[in-house]
């Protein structure tokens, strides 16, 4: 074969694909329209991915190595392609576990050839017509790498790729931590680390979580469970079948954290509907979040299901094609319509997936809304929860619905949107903005309750109203623990903030006042069976009303009681009367033990998708 005299015609096809597959990534980027694109700093990522191909190729001999790269060609665009059609309309990525949900449920309403722009085939264009003829070219002039150095040059392209892409994806994970593993912002893993990468990283998650599910589960470890949910049950019927036939109408609140509730600042409340709303309920004020990586979503999960959130990752994701008893399935049974309310994207924590697997009837998201009022991330808590209230007219009852509020959402930074409550000193910090936020959110879910109230709807309904996970994060305490005048920075004190209210207001208010049993999101679901008579067979939490214990589990394995607070992080045990450490004894080493097995119990029922095999 003849070589050609000039060397980079050698290697035309390899220096086609890393400069049209670059060029390609690239342009799909500025796709995702997401405002503040960066082309630098998805050069790096993208650069480093497609050089790992590039250097695999070139241990193959000239024919080989341009068919490959012809091949990786055609599948990174045809990923591009299809996902800028399922962004269109998702203004979201692809993802695996999503493919194989999406499509079977009818969650791509609209045609996929109504999506489709005839410049999309532009990426095919290099396949068609010009990478045939620069193979032909190589195959007869083209080289194989330098013969003599071919493994050091193929390695050292190799780690090069390796290493600016591992350097990628370490920035990601330091910037935001449960990112990766949760994949709950695809958008923005796509942005940062380039289609490629994305790709890979969504196909190792969906890979890793589907090998544990193949593993056989054990009827040895079923029975055990079995056991513990009985064990579990509480023999007390207080409030059962209370509100049996009566409307849930169940309101998780973005961000909503406890301390704020009966609190002032520069002398005036910063919840006074909340607190006047919680003064007409039964009013929980040791309830803790319990949520891990999956955020707002694990919040609605354990409400749902009472089943822990996953140990790593978001089982909104996760479990996706598992079997789930519900709450919403459950009240379908006794005949109540059920749907969920969240004017945001659809697909966003792939709720438009799990809500159906949950049972909900109708999901009112994004799509369902008048964009009217952008607060922040979306449709601001007013226009979300004026709509709201005249889709709740039209529900056929006995209903069950499920709202989720937006606006409060972290960094609260949408200040001139909160309107004008004065935070005084703390005007223009971090923590003055949060209570501006949840100010403003605690004025629509008052204007809400109110009109509720008017309509009457409240004689025959249940209100459940909680805050879904924290509002300030540790590296921002200092600024809270100064607000609350609280002078030790100590573990267990910190712990002690990490609560969210939760309301339960009762028709006639035949039920009111502080409640102070120690509960968590896990407790909801067994306490609204217990109120409505629904049947309660495999829950993990506990009926608030009828509490077995006073314990709350969080899922790194800490969990806190009336009297203590244990950090599995640092495996201590803290008095929370005192706030000193305390020394473990056999009945706490029991407990943290016991707390360990339930949570086994959960991952074990979610890794094996058993629900069906558990009581009936
Ligand atoms: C968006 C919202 C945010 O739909 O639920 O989730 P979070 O970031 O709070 O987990
Ligand atoms: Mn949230």
């Amino acid at each position: 074969m003849d070589k050609s005299n000039v060397l980079f015609l050698n290697f035309l096809d390899v220096i086609f694909f890393i400069v049209c597959v670059t060029f390609k990534i690239l342009v799909y980027g500025k796709h995702l329209e997401t405002g503040h694109m960066k082309f630098v700093s998805l050069f790096i990522p993208t650069i480093a991915s497609v050089m790992i191909i590039v250097s695999i190729s070139l241990f193959f001999n000239t024919g080989a190595r341009s068919r490959m790269l012809y091949i990786f060609n055609i599948v990174i665009s045809s990923f591009i392609v299809s996902d800028i059609i399922y962004f269109r309309y998702f203004k979201d990525i692809i993802s695996l576990p999503v493919l194989a949900n999406g499509f079977q449920l009818g969650a791509v309403k609209s045609s996929v050839s109504s999506l489709m722009n005839i410049k999309d085939f532009l990426y095919f264009f290099d396949i068609a017509f010009i990478v045939p003829f620069i193979n032909r070219y190589v195959r007869q002039y083209g080289s194989n790498v330098f013969p003599d150095y071919k493994l050091p040059v193929v390695m050292l392209l190799l780690l090069f790729g390796v290493v600016l892409d591992f350097k990628s994806f370490y920035g990601l994970s330091r910037e935001q931590p449960r990112l990766l593993s949760t994949m709950y912002n695809k958008v923005y893993i796509t942005r940062k680390l380039g289609v490629l990468n994305y790709h890979c990283l969504d196909i190792y998650n969906s890979v890793s979580a589907n090998i544990t599910k193949l593993v056989p589960d054990s009827e040895k470890k079923i029975d055990e469970i079995n056991t513990f949910i009985d064990n579990n049950k509480s023999d007390g019927k207080s409030l059962k079948g209370s509100a049996e036939g009566k409307n849930l109408i169940m309101i998780q609140v973005e961000a909503l954290q406890e301390f704020v509730m009966g609190a002032s600042v520069n002398g005036q409340e910063i919840t006074p509907n909340l607190n006047r709303w919680a003064r007409r309920s039964e009013y929980f004020n040791n309830f803790y979040y319990q949520v891990a990586a999956g955020g707002t979503s694990d919040a609605e999960f354990m409400t749902n299901n009472s089943l822990y959130p996953a140990s790593a990752g978001s089982a909104y994701f996760l479990y996706s094609g598992n079997r789930f008893h519900a709450m919403p399935e459950n009240f379908k049974k006794k005949g109540y319509s059920t749907a969920a309310f969240h004017a945001f994207r659809e697909n966003f924590w792939n709720r438009n997936i799990m809500y159906k697997k949950f049972g909900f009837d109708t999901f009112y998201g994004e799509k369902s809304y008048r964009g009217n009022e952008i607060i922040g991330m979306g449709l601001s808590d007013r226009s979300f929860l004026n709509q709201s209230l005249i889709k709740l007219d039209s529900m056929k009852s006995p209903y069950y619905a499920f709202l989720i509020t937006l606006t409060s959402h972290f960094p609260y930074d949408q200040v001139n949107k909160y309107g004008n409550f004065d935070v005084g000193s703390l005007n223009g910090t971090f923590l003055g903005n949060y209570l501006k936020a949840i100010h403003y959110t605690d004025q629509q879910l008052g204007m809400f309750l109110d009109s509720l109230d008017e309509r009457g709807t409240l004689k025959n309904s249940v209100v459940v109203l909680y805050g879904d996970h924290y509002a300030v994060p540790k590296d921002r305490g200092n600024q809270l623990l100064k607000f609350l005048n609280i002078n030790s920075t100590s573990d267990v004190n910190w712990e002690k903030l990490q609560k969210v209210p939760l309301l339960v207001h009762f028709p006639d208010e035949s039920v009111k006042g502080v409640n102070n049993t120690y509960g968590g999101e896990m407790d909801v679901y067994p306490t609204v069976c217990n109120l409505f008579n629904l049947p309660e067979k495999d829950m993990l939490g506990k009926d608030l009303f009828n509490p077995i214990n006073q314990r709350v589990i969080f899922r790194n394995g800490s969990f806190i009681d009336k009297n203590y607070y244990y950090s599995s992080g640092d495996n201590v045990y803290y008095s929370m009367k005192t706030g000193k450490k305390a020394a473990e004894n056999d009945r706490l080493r029991k407990e943290k033990e016991n707390v360990l097995d339930q949570l086994g119990y959960s991952d074990y029922i979610l890794k094996h998708n058993v629900m069906d095999k558990l009581k009936k």
